[in-house]
C-alpha cells in the first residue's frame, strides 16, 4: 500500500472533511467513538495518511487517494495521476465514505427466520453460515446436477472468483449484470468491427449521440473529454427523446421518436452511399459488402426516415454531409446501454455500419481498438461432470447469446418453467436483479422457486432480502483486489488495484474469502490454493514495471500503440474486413443488414416508459446513501404538459402509474423536457426491503413496471418496450 506525501490539511479542510464522514457515519461504531473534543484536538494537529485507491461507487474505477486519521477515512480525492478519469472524482466518489460508514451496512450473516422476503432475521456466526451453504449447494448439486445452482455477480474485480467458482462447482450458468445492459450493443459491433470499440472523444470533430447521455451517465474519460472537445469546437448532436442534461449542453438537440434510431441511421448511410461521401480506397480495401448495403439502403431516403424518426429530411441529410465531413474525426457514438428495444443488436449495427462507411476507425478522432494492457489471465481447469446438462439454461432461444454471460431474462424464465431443466440454487454477489431487472414481479417468483438463495452484498438490497443466507462483503476501501486493465480511448490503457485502506468493518469478509471456504468444504480447495497477493503476481508477470508504478503512482500505464492497430491485422469477422453486410448472419436466418420495422404504437392513453440515468445516483446501489440520498431524496414521473393536462394532472400531484407488469405511485413532474408520448423515471426507488432506511418506498419502483422483453438477437434486456398508463390520485 502505498504511503505518499499530501500537503498538510488546513482547518477549513478538516472540518470539511470531518463534517462530511460524520454526517455519513451516523451510528458507525468507528466514527461514533470519535467525539467533537477530540476531533477539534485533531485539528490543530493533522497527522494523516494518505492511500491509493479505485473508486467503486460505478465501474468506472475512477483513481482515488483515501485519507485516513485515527484509523478513520475522512476524505476522498481524485488521483491527478490517473489518466482515464482525468483527475477527477464524481458526487459518488465523494460519498463513498457515506458508504462505508453507512449505519445501514449489514454487519454479520444473517439466516431468514421468517417467510422470504418478510425481513425476519437471525444472526448467525461465520462457520455456521458457510457450512449450511456448502450444505444447501450440495444437496443441489446432487439433486438436480451442478448445473442446478446460478451464479450471479455484478461488476467488481472479485467477480470473476464467483465465475472460477462456479465453474469448478460444475455449473455453466453464470449471469452478469451485462444482459441487462450493453450486451446487444456489444455483438453489434463484434459482427461489424469483431471488436467492441472504444470511443475517441477528445479528437472527435463531430459526434453524434443517439441514446447515451454522457453528461449525467458518466463513463469515463468520455464524459469529461467531451467538454474539452465541444470547448475546442467538436459539433455534438445528441438524438434523445428527453432534454437531458447532455441534451442541453449539446450544438443540436432533436427528440427523435423512440425506437426508430435505425431509420435515421439508414437515411444517414442512405446519403453517404448516394453522394458517395466516403474514401473508396478504405472502402475497398477494409470493408465487406458496400454493394449489398448501397442497393439495401436505396429506399431509405431521409424524407423516408423523417416520416418515422420525426427528425426533418433536410436536417438528416445535413447531418450526414456534415459527419461525413469530419470523417474520420467523427463518430456516431456507439453507446454503451441499449437495453432499449427487442430489436436492438440490429438497431445499433446501423450505428456501427455508418461508422465503418466512413472509416471512423483506428484513427484520432474516430472509435478505436482495444488497446494492449498486458495483464495475464490466471487460467485454470475445471473439473468435467459427467451429470451435466448440454448447455447452459438459457441456451437455444436467441443466436447471439454470449455464452460467458448469458441473459438474465431467458434464465428467469428457464427457472419459473424448470425447462430445460431446473435451476433450484442461486448464489448472488453485488448485484441487485430485484431493482435492476424488468418485472419484479418474474423477479420475485423466481427466488420463490429457489430450493436456496444467498446473496453476497454490502447492505440489505431488495435482492438480499428475498435470500435465505445474507453474508456480509467489505467495501472497496476494506479489501484487497486482484489487478485490473482499463481502457480509457486515446487517454490510457492502465492496471489498477485495490488494497485495504482501513481495515474490513463488522463481520464483513471478501467474497474471495466466501468461494475459498466454500471450495475447502466442497473439495474443491485445489482450485482456490492462492492468496490475492500470488494472484495478482501471475497477473502482472509480464509487466515489470507495474509493482513499483503502482506504489508510485496508483496506476501503471502501458504505453501501448493507440492509432493503427489493425495496419497490419486482420478483422475477426467471418470476411476477415469490417462487415457493412454480415454472412454469418444470413447463414443464420438473421438479416444480414438492418431491416427495419417500425416500433409499437403506443395503445390509447398509454405511454412508453423510458429509462435514463442521474449523474449523482448509480443504478440501485447509491439511491440509499446519506449523502446522495441529501441530493435525490426520490424518483418523479416525467410527463408532458400536453399529456398531464387532459388527465388532470399538475406539478407536484401524486399519480398512480400502471402497465401490464405492475404498478406504482408516485409524484409527477410535469415538465417539457420529455416527448408527449413517453414518460421517464429514475430506477432504485420503490424499493421493499426493511434494510434501506432512507427509500423504503419512497417513490416508485421502475423495475416493477417494465415487462421482461429482450433483444432477439443477443438476450438482452429491452427495457424500452413497455406501455404505461398514468392517472391522477388524490395525494
Ligand atoms: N451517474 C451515473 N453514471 C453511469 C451509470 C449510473 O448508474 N449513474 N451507469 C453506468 C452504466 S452501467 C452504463 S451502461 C452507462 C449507460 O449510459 P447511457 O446509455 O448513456 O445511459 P442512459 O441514461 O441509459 O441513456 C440512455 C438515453 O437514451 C434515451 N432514449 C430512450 N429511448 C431512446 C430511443 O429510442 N432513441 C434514442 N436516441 N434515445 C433514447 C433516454 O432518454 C436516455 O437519456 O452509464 C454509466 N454511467
Ligand atoms: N430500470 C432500469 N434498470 C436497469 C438500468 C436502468 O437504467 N434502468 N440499467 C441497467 C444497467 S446498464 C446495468 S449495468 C445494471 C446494473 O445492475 P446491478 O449490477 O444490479 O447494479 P447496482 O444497482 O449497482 O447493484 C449493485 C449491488 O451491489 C451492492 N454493492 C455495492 N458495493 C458492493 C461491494 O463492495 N460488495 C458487495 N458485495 N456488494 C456491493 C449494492 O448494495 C447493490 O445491491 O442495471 C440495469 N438495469
Ligand atoms: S465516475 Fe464517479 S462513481 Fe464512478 S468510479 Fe468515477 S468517481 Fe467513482
Ligand atoms: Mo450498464
Amino acid at each position: 500500500m502505498s504511503d505518499i506525501r499530501q500537503p498538510r490539511l488546513t482547518r477549513r479542510g478538516f472540518f470539511k472533511a470531518a463534517g462530511l464522514a460524520a454526517a455519513a457515519g451516523a451510528g458507525a461504531p468507528v466514527l461514533g467513538s470519535l467525539t467533537p473534543a477530540v476531533r477539534s484536538a485533531k485539528a490543530a494537529d493533522p497527522g494523516f495518511t494518505s492511500h491509493y485507491s479505485a473508486c467503486d461507487m460505478c465501474f468506472n474505477k475512477c483513481g482515488v487517494i483515501a485519507r485516513v486519521q485515527d484509523g478513520v477515512v475522512t476524505k476522498l480525492d481524485p488521483n491527478p495521476k490517473f489518466l482515464k478519469s482525468r483527475g477527477m472524482l464524481c458526487a459518488r466518489g465523494n460519498a463513498g465514505i457515506a458508504q462505508l460508514y453507512d449505519s445501514d451496512r449489514l454487519k454479520y450473516p444473517l439466516l431468514r427466520a421468517g417467510k422470504r422476503g418478510e425481513g425476519r432475521w437471525k444472526r448467525i456466526p461465520w462457520d455456521e453460515a458457510l457450512d449450511m451453504a456448502a450444505e444447501r449447494m450440495q444437496e443441489v448439486r446432487s439433486k438436480y446436477t451442478p448445473c442446478g445452482m446460478l451464479f450471479t455477480a455484478g461488476a467488481d474485480l472479485q467477480s470473476q472468483f464467483v465465475s472460477r467458482f462456479a465453474e469448478v462447482f460444475g455449473s455453466y450458468n453464470i449471469t452478469s449484470h451485462e444482459s441487462l445492459c450493453l450486451l446487444s450493443n456489444n455483438r453489434a459491433y463484434l459482427d461489424t468491427f469483431g471488436e467492441t470499440p472504444y470511443a475517441d472523444v477528445l479528437n472527435s470533430r463531430y459526434i453524434i449521440m443517439a441514446g447515451a447521455n454522457r453528461f449525467e451517465a458518466l463513463v469515463t474519460p468520455d464524459s469529461m473529454d467531451m467538454m474539452t472537445a465541444l470547448r475546442s469546437g467538436c459539433k455534438l448532436v445528441v438524438l434523445d427523446p428527453r432534454h437531458t442534461k447532455t441534451a442541453a449542453l449539446a450544438s443540436e438537440w432533436h427528440p427523435i421518436r423512440p425506437g426508430t434510431d435505425m431509420a435515421f441511421m439508414l437515411a444517414v448511410a442512405h446519403v453517404i452511399i448516394a453522394e458517395k461521401l466516403y474514401d473508396e480506397e478504405w472502402i475497398r480495401e477494409k470493408t465487406y459488402g458496400l454493394e449489398q448495403l448501397a442497393g439495401h439502403v436505396r429506399p431509405y431516403t431521409p424524407q423516408w426516415a423523417e416520416q418515422e424518426c420525426g427528425i426533418p429530411a433536410q436536417d438528416i441529410a445535413r447531418m450526414a454531409r456534415e459527419l461525413a465531413a469530419a470523417a474520420p474525426a467523427a463518430m456516431v457514438y456507439p453507446g454503451r446501454r441499449t437495453s432499449d428495444y427487442s430489436n436492438s443488436t440490429q438497431i445499433r449495427r446501423s450505428f456501427a455500419i455508418v461508422n465503418a462507411l466512413l472509416g471512423n476507425w483506428d484513427k484520432p478522432g474516430g472509435l478505436l481498438a482495444a488497446r494492449a494492457v498486458g495483464l495475464k489471465g490466471v487460467p485454470y481447469d475445471a473439473p468435467w461432470y459427467d451429470e451435466n446438462p448440454f448447455e447452459r439454461v438459457d441456451a437455444g432461444i436467441v443466436p447471439g447469446l454470449f455464452e460467458h454471460d448469458g441473459s438474465f431474462v431467458l434464465t428467469r424464465e428457464a427457472v419459473l418453467s424448470a425447462e430445460p431443466y431446473p435451476l433450484k440454487g442461486w448464489f448472488v454477489y453485488k448485484t441487485n436483479p430485484m431493482v435492476n431487472a424488468p418485472d419484479r414481479a418474474r423477479t420475485i417468483e423466481m427466488c420463490n422457486a429457489m430450493d436456496f438463495m444467498v446473496v453476497v452484498d454490502i447492505a440489505m438490497s431488495d435482492t438480499a432480502c428475498m435470500a435465505d443466507l445474507v453474508l456480509p462483503a467489505p467495501g472497496y476501501l476494506e479489501r484487497q483486489d486482484p489487478a485490473s486493465g482499463l481502457q480509457g480511448s486515446s487517454a490510457c490503457a492502465c492496471v489498477v488495484q485495490r488494497d485495504p485502506v482501513v481495515p474490513a468493518l463488522y463481520e464483513s469478509r471478501p467474497v474471495f474469502e466466501i468461494v475459498k471456504e466454500l471450495a475447502g468444504r466442497l473439495d474443491l480447495a485445489e482450485y482456490f490454493d492462492f492468496t490475492i497477493e500470488e494472484y495478482r503476481a501471475k497477473q502482472l508477470a509480464d509487466l515489470p514495471d507495474a509493482p513499483q508504478a503502482l506504489e508510485r503512482d496508483g496506476v501503471y500505464y502501458n504505453p501501448s500503440k493507440v492509432y493503427g492497430i489493425y495496419e497490419d491485422r486482420i478483422y475477426k469477422t467471418f470476411s476477415h474486413k469490417i462487415e457493412l453486410y454480415n454472412q454469418r448472419y444470413e447463414s443464420m436466418g438473421l438479416d444480414p443488414m438492418p431491416v427495419y420495422t417500425p416500433p409499437a404504437a403506443a395503445p390509447q392513453g398509454r405511454f412508453r416508459l423510458i429509462i435514463g440515468r442521474n449523474a449523482c445516483v448509480t443504478h440501485g446501489s447509491t439511491n440509499n446513501n446519506a449523502l446522495i440520498h441529501e441530493l435525490v431524496p426520490e424518483n418523479t414521473l416525467w410527463i408532458h404538459p400536453q399529456s398531464a393536462t387532459p388527465l388532470g394532472i399538475r406539478d407536484g400531484d401524486m399519480v398512480e402509474v400502471s402497465s401490464p407488469a405492475g404498478k406504482g405511485t408516485i409524484k409527477a413532474e410535469v415538465t417539457e423536457r420529455i416527448r408527449p408520448d413517453c414518460v421517464y423515471m429514475l430506477t432504485g426507488f420503490g424499493t421493499i426491503s426493511d434494510g434501506l432506511s432512507r427509500i423504503k418506498g419512497v417513490g416508485a419502483s421502475i423495475a416493477a413496471l417494465l415487462e421482461g422483453h429482450y433483444d432477439s438477437v443477443s438476450g438482452n434486456a429491452a427495457m424500452h418496450e413497455t406501455f404505461v398508463s398514468v392517472s391522477g390520485r388524490a395525494s
